[in-house]
């Protein structure tokens, strides 16, 4: 299988707020080395550059003042005389009566975000970018007819929505590269999210659409991030009621239950028919990760692999989440390994 990788994800490194203190992002350039040296020790397959790609290519599934407040975020704010990462402290949440688009930075930050996860520092654009291109040339990859292709991206994007960044995520990886498929003739597109968190933002991107079936394995939102979305409930809206496909879990999920799950979200999957699948592969549903809590164990990452390449569909994998910074290589990779058979 091949892979595309770009170094320039190590541009991007930023805080998190962690049991009420600053300390350094789970999200570290680290995680998407380690994957990388995973790949390579396995042979998985030949590891490519991606290609550039301006940035029309990330309109469809995000705003045109979305991606220029992204581009030019880090600029404003030093413009303002700081030089510690931007990050946002106000949000316009239930009740507040103005949908206007504030002037300068610090209310901006606020209007584009859902939380204070996706900090912007000097290289998180260039970072960003070189993300969603990767995974735009995977995409090309299986239109020119690869039965699959791994995206290794960083930053992840499943959180990030058509006008918001949160959760590590800027723009969204999988959205883009599914859209980019339809753009270039795909009929119908299903993404699976396997990321232990909801792809709340992939969901937003595509909620009212019948073309894309959005489908998510998640734990359940009453008890984890991000709390607002992922519900059985939320089945879609207009035109793309029906497509939409939540399938919350609970917390000490284990493969048993995990891959009733999966074979569940399979069948729609097939039921679609779509010309191409995109797993927004995350194995932060591992039984260590620091942040997660189903339990997942390295051989159940074979097997989730295994079940995914039984839908029959060309498949790209674009790397989400996963923390367990020793184990996301090996659990990643044995997805793909596992899919391969
Ligand atoms: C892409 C992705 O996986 N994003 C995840 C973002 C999660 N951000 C906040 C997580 C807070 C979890 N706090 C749990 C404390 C456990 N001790
Ligand atoms: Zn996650």
């Amino acid at each position: 299988m091949l892979t595309l990788y770009s170094s320039d994800h190590r541009l991007h490194h930023g805080v998190e707020l962690k049991d009420g203190a600053i300390s350094d992002s789970f999200e570290k350039p680290q995680r998407a080395e380690t994957v990388l040296a995973r790949v390579e020790s396995t042979g998985l397959g030949d590891v490519v550059l991606p290609k550039s790609y301006d940035r029309t290519s990330y309109i469809g599934a995000h705003s045109e003042r979305y991606i220029d407040f992204l581009a030019s975020a880090w600029d404003e704010w030093t413009a303002t005389g700081r030089s510690c990462q931007a990050l946002p402290l106000v949000w316009p949440v239930r009740g507040l009566p103005s949908a206007e688009l504030p002037q300068t930075i610090d209310g901006k930050l606020g209007f584009f975000s859902m939380d204070a996860g996706s900090p912007i520092n000097v290289g998180t654009w260039t970072a960003v970018c070189s993300s969603a291109n990767t995974a735009l040339t995977g995409m090309d990859a299986l239109g020119e007819s690869a039965r699959a292709a791994f995206a290794l991206c960083r930053p992840p994007g499943h959180h990030a929505g058509r006008e918001y960044m949160g959760g590590y995520c800027y723009l969204n990886n999988a959205a883009i590269a599914a859209q980019h498929g339809l753009n270039r003739g795909a009929r119908r597109v299903a993404i699976l999210d396997i990321d232990f968190h909801h792809g709340n933002g992939t969901q937003d991107i595509f909620y009212d659409r019948s073309d894309v079936l959005f489908v998510s394995i998640h734990g359940e939102p009453g008890v984890s991030y991000p709390y607002f979305a992922g519900y059985a409930t939320e089945r879609g809206a207009g035109a793309g009621e029906g497509f939409n496909l939540n399938l919350p879990l609970p917390k000490g999920t284990a493969m048993n239950e995990y891959e009733a799950a999966l074979h569940h979200a399979g069948s729609a999957i097939m039921r679609h028919a779509p010309d191409a699948l995109v797993i927004s592969l995350g194995v932060d549903t591992f039984e260590h990760d620091p942040i997660s809590h189903f339990r997942l164990r390295t051989p159940d990452y074979l097997r989730i692999g295994e079940i995914i390449a039984g839908f029959d569909v060309p498949t790209l994998f674009v790397m989400e989440g996963g923390y367990m910074v020793d184990e996301i290589g090996i659990n990643a990779v044995n997805v793909l390994l596992g899919f391969e058979g």
